[in-house]
């Protein structure tokens, strides 16, 4: 079981000014900053991340919403990241989401869901790759 998990927070949040709340609670829920950037993905390399839901009916929005506006990526530290980082987002539907979970608090529907979690460790070494350098975690 690794101990990291890779996060975006979504163009929704940080176009509704959401990303210092949300922040906030990912470091007050025992995560540890080990990388961070402020981006905005072109359609192509939303498309790319993105690329295991191609043949999903929503993959064409998911690709335009990922590449509206800037997003920040982060790789994050906490024993049993990936699955700890899950419970703390919620749900995929925020209207399924826990009270008090990031979902729940900032998101507004399934496809504006406010933050990404990766799924397995495996993932979070692939998203967090995709985004970070090795000269960029810490
Ligand atoms: P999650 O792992 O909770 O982010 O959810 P999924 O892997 O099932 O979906 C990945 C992303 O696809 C979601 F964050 C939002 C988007 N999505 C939709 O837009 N519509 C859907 O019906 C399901 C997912």
């Amino acid at each position: 079981m690794s101990n990291r998990t890779f996060t975006m927070i979504k163009p929704d949040a940080t176009s509704k000014g959401y990303t210092g709340a949300i922040l906030d609670q990912i470091i007050k829920s025992g995560f540890s900053i080990k990388a961070l950037k402020w981006t905005k993905l072109t359609t192509e390399q939303a498309a790319e991340f993105y690329a295991i839901h191609k043949e999903r009916p929503f993959y064409g929005e998911l690709v335009e919403f990922m590449s509206s506006a800037p997003i920040i990526a982060a790789i994050l530290e906490k024993d049993n990241a990936v699955s700890d980082f899950r419970k703390l987002i919620g749900a995929t539907n925020p209207a399924q989401a826990e009270e008090g979970t990031i979902r729940k608090k900032f998101a507004s529907s399934v496809g504006e869901n406010a933050v990404h979690g990766s799924d397995s460790d495996e993932n979070a070494i692939i998203e967090g790759d995709f985004f970070f350098s090795k000269l960029e975690r810490f």
